[in-house]
């Protein structure tokens, strides 16, 4: 017993001699103030526990086996083999299999929440709900086989519903959404066996081929890691996309605010955070409720204001305009500022962290998802028969607490932005008033206006400097005539830094570029959605490569991935499904297959003669720079385009683009984005 608070002790010493500054924790200012609040009013938060924990140096390279109980066996000698005999490359390879199981679940099990949601409208059990976008649901209808004509909308969302679920168990066949993909990709899957058939079954063969005592070939298994990741890209997370569109709307530009700053002083704040659209539609209907804001202001606030973290911030800034707060790394300091009286939470990145947090504030933490409990927080099941009542009294109660809020810290911090460029607007933006289309875009890759396209996606990591890795590779991606599309916490990166406003093509983009957004009003760095959104990434390539003129398939683009601050198994099978799809994928923080050179160089090199994508980790910001451009470059050669020359660019035409910046941005949003609605 008496040794237990020496080791505590000593542990604390060596944890303050690690312990990083404000100032290199955050690449964003407004974070690292709050971070020293936090220091000031003695809260632990995640970069604390970063510092006062080193990384795993054996699971760091995944040299570590725990699938049977002969185990755990760390493989950490030159030719060591576990009890069973399995070899590192097999040890690693089923590591990095069962991680881009875990993500792909995580993604495709939302997706199926979405249509589970989608069958209860079309049933008319959840009536706080309607179909937003027929449009879309015709087009979903197409894709899964479902009749359309001369039927109702909710016999087709019925049928719509339950072939997406169907698409999740089904005994026979393949996925039929991977017909969305060009022509020469679904041949390369069907010649490798890489397509997958149903999204569960997918999961499962994974989970299954990596318990002890089967698969034990690293390359078999990395197969089964590809059709594994296609199931979520292609699968769960299209229809989730889909899904998503057809209830809540098909995002469009619209006007927004990023940053802590957009907590109020004096109105009842409410923070919902995670990933499903279901819960935070609802809540923002109920904040907007008359009575609810009567009710906050008998309560002595001036109203209620709605904000958004992580993913849920990403759905609700693309369609209702609901200001975010933060990402991945602010959770905690949104409850740090004691200005939150209710944070609500769903599914996924919600760290256990914020419940022992909370219990230092006012604030309550209400868990909401029957897949989610947290020891602490108070947990109010979200039902879709009830959606609104539940809604409701949640915010009800949040109000309850404002009486109760103490001393406040709130930087001022807040960014405008404009996000909402779901495929379609990206299709009508860039195609002219009169005809949709991808042409202007390929047309603008052709002649090297666009140098190519990065879709810069993906987490942040109390491992390295939070945002400093996003920050410095978009500027410098659009200083180099590369277009940037964005999802995840990656996006609200560089709202922060202001790049999703066309003030940024004029400021920082290169010339070409400048041209093209200066032409269409487009932003350099376009904001494409939440994580499961990743798929309409996967659809723009696909249109691009359909469109003609930059090859028949998305390796023939010129374009990278990359998620340079990436934590969790998310953004594995993210990777994964892109590198399965033809793209070269670029990951930060560490290798999590280092332990076997085998395993490293079968998912770059092997991965790229296999299906023409790569995966690569590498942490220096100028190599990742390097390599992303060198890619694009490459492949323009291949393609047989001209060689990139920024000399050549912004000099011709007139620019109505300063003009336009002088009108207030609401006028602008209008005159540039607001010609017609992107659906319905
Ligand atoms: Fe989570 Fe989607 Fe990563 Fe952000 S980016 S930390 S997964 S919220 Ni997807
Ligand atoms: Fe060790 Fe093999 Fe069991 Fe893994 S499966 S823990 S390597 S004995």
């Amino acid at each position: 017993m008496g040794r237990v608070p020496q080791i505590l002790e000593r542990d604390k010493v060596m944890a303050k001699r690690r312990m990083r500054t404000p100032q290199e924790r955050s690449a964003d200012p407004a974070v690292a103030d709050l971070l020293q609040y936090a220091c000031d009013i003695e809260c632990n938060t995640t970069f604390d526990r970063a510092d006062g924990m080193s990384a795993c140096p054996i699971g760091q390279e995944s040299k570590c086996c725990k699938n049977c109980s002969m185990g755990p066996c760390r493989l950490v000698r030159p030719g060591q083999t576990g009890v069973c005999g399995a070899t590192i490359d097999t040890v690693v390879a089923r590591n990095f299999a069962r991680m881009v199981a875990g993500g792909a679940s995580a993604h495709s099990d939302h997706g199926r929440g979405l249509a589970y949601t989608l069958l209860e409208v079309a049933e008319g059990r959840a009536n706080d709900y309607a179909i937003r976008d027929p449009r879309k649901l015709i087009e979903m209808a197409g894709y899964l086989g479902v009749p359309a004509e001369e039927r109702s909308l909710n016999e087709i969302a019925h049928d719509v519903a339950v072939a997406a679920l169907a698409e999740f168990g089904k005994p026979h066949g393949e996925l039929l959404y991977t017909k969305r993909a060009p022509t020469r990709r679904q041949q390369i899957w069907k010649e490798l066996g890489l397509t997958p058939r149903s999204i569960d079954r997918e999961v499962v063969e994974m989970m299954h081929r990596t318990h002890m005592g089967n698969d034990q070939d690293a390359e078999h298994l990395l197969d089964q890691a590809m059709r594994c990741a296609l199931a979520d890209g292609w699968g769960g997370s299209m229809m989730g996309t889909d899904i998503s569109d057809v209830l809540f709307g098909t995002p469009g530009p619209i006007l927004g605010e990023v940053g802590m700053g957009v907590l109020s002083e004096d109105e009842v704040n409410i923070v919902v955070h995670g990933h499903e659209p279901t819960l935070s539609e609802m809540i923002v209907v109920a904040t907007q409720d008359p009575e609810l804001i009567e009710y906050a202001k008998s309560k002595g606030a001036a109203g209620i204001c709605l904000s958004g973290l992580c993913c849920t911030a990403n759905e609700i800034i693309m369609r209702q305009g609901i200001p975010t707060a933060g990402s991945f790394l602010q959770q905690e300091l949104a409850i740090l500022t004691g200005a939150v009286e209710a944070m609500i939470v769903d599914i996924q990145c919600i760290m256990q962290g914020l419940a022992p947090l909370a219990d230092r504030f006012h604030t309550e933490l209400i868990t909401t998802s029957p897949k989610v409990k947290i020891t602490g927080a108070t947990h109010i099941e979200f039902e879709e028969s009830r959606a609104l009542e539940i809604a409701k009294h949640i915010v009800r109660r949040a109000i309850d607490l404002f009486p109760k809020r103490g001393k406040t810290y709130i930087p001022k911090d807040a960014h405008a932005t404009i996000p909402g460029f779901s495929h379609e607007y990206i299709n009508y933006a860039l195609g002219g008033t009169c005809r949709d289309s991808f042409r202007p875009l390929n047309d603008a890759i052709v002649d090297g206006r666009i140098r190519g396209v990065a879709a810069n996606i993906g987490c942040t990591n109390a491992r390295v400097q939070f945002e400093s890795l996003h920050r410095y590779l978009v500027e410098q991606f659009i200083k180099n005539d590369v277009l940037v599309v964005e999802t995840g916490c990656a996006a609200v990166a560089a709202q922060k830094q202001g790049y999703m406003t066309p003030e940024a093509a004029l400021e920082i983009a290169g010339p070409g570029l400048r041209e093209v957004c200066e032409a269409t009003g487009i932003s350099p760095v376009l904001h494409l959605g939440s994580c499961v959104d990743n798929s309409r990434i996967l659809t723009v390539l696909s249109q691009m490569a359909s469109e003609g003129g930059l090859g028949e398939d998305i390796s023939d683009i010129p374009a990278v991935g990359l998620a340079p601050e990436w934590m969790s198994e998310k953004a594995i099978s993210i990777a994964t499904y892109c590198v399965a799809s033809g793209a070269y994928v670029i990951m930060g923080i560490h290798n999590p297959v280092a332990g076997s050179e085998f395993v490293t160089d079968l998912i770059s090199k092997g991965w790229e003669s296999k299906v023409g994508g790569k995966l690569e980790f590498i942490t220096d910001a100028d190599e990742i720079l390097r390599r992303t451009l060198d890619h694009i470059d490459e492949k323009r050669a291949a393609l047989g385009l001209p060689e990139y020359d920024a000399s050549k660019w912004g000099r011709s035409g007139d620019s109505r683009m300063k003009e336009l910046l002088e009108l207030p941005i609401e006028e602008r949003i209008q005159a540039v984005y607001g010609m017609r609605e992107p659906a319905v």
